[in-house]
């Protein structure tokens, strides 16, 4: 039998790669580790306990915050409180930044920003949902309260970002800038293992991810994207597949892995998409860009993106290098003015 790396361990042994930290980040990853535990058991008794379904209770974007997102926002938020690495978070779930004015925390060296329970629409019925994180060092004195420019740095800033999957089996997938690595949490020894060390994503794929449903609002360029994708060539392996979770993580997972394409574009109705550059989209490009894929807003970069506000919403494409240049020329060729 096969024994495993744990992700203890394998942070232990990289510790040396890590561009800005000793065992800070260890710490914190560890933190991370701990809360993933936490929320991965509550989510596999989630239709035995009374956790799924609305909270009652809306999130400054408007959006109905389930009762297992808030859940997931403490645990995250108080095992990063504990471990005192962090001054502060922001959070999809929290209004505004939240800064951890305790003895242990003031000084801490770095901000997380995160997405506790992403793909909510998805927990009630039992499908895969994840948690995205994002790392920074904090910019302002680290004697004085953590400031609103320590999250709004440029995505290209981050020291560190993953995400975990609760699927099938859940997983921790993350990255500090040296290649992104996987684990797969094994629950009867309650360890993460590495299972996919240096994932690199296919430069091709078949597979497009998009919420079909918003066809008649897309622009010009992600339609004609859409049909060349439907079209019959051999040459180039299409028509390509079409596979949508709605959950950002589990869609980005799957194309990590098998090769593809994940558009989540503006609308007429919403210019600037759906998705939140800080907590979704930034680190998914982070890791995307560590694995050899591609993530932009159609034309640009998003970790070249200067970000303005704490839940400002950007257009996101990310996967497989070839299919992302592809895309990007239909969306240069049929750009319009909206
Ligand atoms: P959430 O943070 O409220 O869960 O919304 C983000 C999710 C993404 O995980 C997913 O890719 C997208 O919203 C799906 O949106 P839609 O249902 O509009 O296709
Ligand atoms: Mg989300």
């Amino acid at each position: 039998m096969k024994i495993h790396k744990s992700l203890g361990e394998f942070i232990v042994e990289k510790q040396s790669d890590f561009p800005h930290a000793k065992g800070e980040l260890s710490a914190l990853l560890s933190a991370i580790k701990l809360s993933a535990k936490i929320v991965n058991r509550e989510i596999n008794k989630a239709g035995l306990a009374d956790i799924t379904g609305a909270s009652g209770v809306e999130n400054i974007q408007g959006e109905q915050q389930q009762k297992l997102d808030m859940f997931a926002n403490e645990i995250f938020k108080n095992a990063l409180i504990a471990r005192g690495e962090v001054c502060g978070i922001a959070s999809e779930e929290e209004d505004n930044y939240v800064f951890f004015d305790n003895k242990n925390s003031r000084n801490g060296n770095y901000v997380v920003l995160m997405d506790p329970l992403d793909g909510s629409s998805n927990i009630d019925v039992n499908v895969s949902v994840g948690t995205i994180f994002s790392i920074y060092r904090r910019v302002s004195p680290a004697d004085g309260p953590v400031e609103i420019e320590d999250f709004l740095q440029v995505g290209r800033k981050q020291v560190a970002a993953g995400y975990v999957i609760y699927g099938s089996s859940t997983m921790l997938v993350f990255t500090t800038g040296n290649g992104v690595h996987g684990f797969t949490y094994d629950p009867s020894i309650g360890m993460f293992c590495l299972s996919h060390e240096s994932l690199t994503i296919p430069k091709s794929g078949k597979i497009y991810s998009l919420n079909e449903g918003n066809y008649i609002k897309f622009p010009l360029g992600v339609k004609k994207y859409l049909k060349y994708c439907q079209e019959e060539d051999e040459s180039t392996n299409r028509p390509f597949t079409s596979r949508y979770i709605g959950s950002l993580v589990a869609d980005f997972h799957r194309n990590l892995l098998k090769g593809g394409i994940y558009i989540y574009p503006q609308t007429a109705q919403a210019p600037s998409g759906k998705l939140r550059l800080l907590y979704e989209c930034n680190p998914i490009a982070f890791l995307a860009e560590q694995a050899g894929a591609l993530a932009t807003d159609g034309y640009n970069p998003i970790l070249d993106l200067k970000p303005t506000e704490l839940h400002e919403r950007v257009p996101f494409f990310t996967g497989s290098p070839e299919m992302m240049e592809t895309a990007h020329q239909f969306m240069t060729d049929f750009k319009e003015d909206r």
